[in-house]
């Protein structure tokens, strides 16, 4: 029997393409030095579930003109502003900024990169990319740090998934019919990178919104 892991039904959807190794050595480097420069600016924070009131494992935070939020009474959002320190979110980093422009080909300026932090267990469930107005662009993730088991899925929950390791350098994009396929974070594999200081894994999510 295989396993669930390797369902020969699971097919990625159109649209869907994993880059291992996009960013060498050298650059995840200088971006993590360009993140650190944002996380200090504006500091990560647990955000909390709508309704259930949840605090969510990963720490947030973002760069850009918008930044992905939820509350337990606002729910999922975009807003302008650090939720604590009032501010405008800081630029996206150059490097975050050459991925979008390299991998998508038409695609204006991103307008958001949210950033994901896991320490210790945190993981991020299933779930769709989708409080955006325009799913025309594709979203683009750059992984730094400790290696994570990412899974994939169709776009309705009832469908197969696979999951697969994201290693720190790697770019996955979702665009086309893929821009809308089920993802998570299963679990992050500690100790597997020094990249990311106080250990753990960040993620970027660069998106358009409006
Ligand atoms: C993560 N990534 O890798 C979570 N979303 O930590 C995402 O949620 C994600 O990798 C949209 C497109 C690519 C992604
Ligand atoms: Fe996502």
């Amino acid at each position: 029997m295989p396993r669930a892991d390797s369902d020969t039904a699971f097919a990625p959807l159109p649209g869907f393409r994993l880059l291992p190794g996009f960013l060498d050595a050298a650059q995840q480097r200088e971006l993590m030095a360009q993140v650190q420069a944002v996380l200090e600016d504006a500091p990560p924070y647990h955000a909390t579930m709508p309704k259930s009131g949840q605090k969510m494992s990963v720490a947030m935070s973002n760069a850009g003109a918008l930044g992905w939020y939820t509350d337990k009474d606002g729910g999922y959002r975009y807003v302008a502003q650090h939720p604590k320190t009032g501010r405008p979110w800081p630029a996206i980093p150059g490097i975050a900024r050459d991925v979008w422009r390299a991998v998508t080909s038409d695609a204006p300026a991103p307008e958001a990169c949210l950033i994901n932090l896991y320490r210790g267990a945190a993981k991020m469930g299933l779930h769709q990319d989708r409080d955006e107005a325009d799913f025309a662009a594709p979203v683009v993730s750059i992984s730094l740090g400790d290696e994570a088991m990412f899974r994939l899925g169709g776009t309705s929950r009832k469908e197969s998934t696979r999951s697969f390791k994201l290693s720190s350098g790697d770019v996955l994009v979702l665009g086309g019919a893929a821009r809308l396929a089920f993802h998570g974070i299963d679990r992050v594999l500690p100790g597997t990178s020094r990249l990311v200081p106080g250990g753990g894994r960040i993620n970027l999510t660069l998106r358009r919104v409006t």
